[in-house]
């Protein structure tokens, strides 16, 4: 049976990663009225990948006896006002995410739960990906400002990703 604690901390991660799938699909809808369709489909990727990490916790509390406690998802926000400014926010979300996984780590450590540790360190890994992708959309959007051409040249770039589920290890 896991610490109670930290099985409380796990579904409150549930709760921020289906947040986070919330946000980007209220990005998603903001890119799709502006016409940008590449820029709104890597965040309806990037919501399917948050619903992934919501239901890999999702599973592992199950798995380990504990209750899944579904809270209620806060409304994002909708009034973005550019491209750069909505992935601004993305990275400055997921950093919040990455501090929040750390505190989670942090937490199993304290308890000396290894079968968590070793589960959590699939979101440590991924967390960094998570930042250096947006950081790099960030990077790029800085450098084209309010080039029209450019911005189109970067929607249909980021137009061409897809999520798919990682496999799990039995
Ligand atoms: Fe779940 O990593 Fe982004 O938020």
């Amino acid at each position: 049976m896991i610490n109670e604690k930290l099985a409380k901390a796990i579904n409150e991660q549930i709760n921020k990663e289906l947040y986070s799938e919330y946000l980007y699909l209220s990005m998603q809808a903001w890119f799709a009225n502006e016409s940008l369709d590449g820029m709104a489909s890597w965040m309806n990727a990037q919501a399917q990948e948050e619903h992934f990490h919501a239901m890999k916790f999702f599973n592992y509390l199950v798995e380990r006896g504990a209750r899944v406690i579904l809270k209620t998802i806060e409304q994002p926000t909708v009034d973005f006002e550019s491209p750069l400014q909505i992935f601004k926010m993305s990275l400055e979300h997921e950093q919040f995410v990455t501090k929040s996984i750390n505190e989670l780590m942090d937490l199993a450590i304290k308890v000396n739960d290894h079968a968590t540790r070793s589960f959590l360190q699939w979101y440590v890994d991924e967390q960094v990906e998570e930042e250096a992708s947006v950081d790099k959309i960030v990077n790029m959007l800085q450098r084209i400002g309010d080039h029209g051409h450019g911005i189109m040249m970067i929607d249909r770039d980021l137009g061409s990703r897809t999520f798919t589920p990682p496999a799990e290890e039995e």
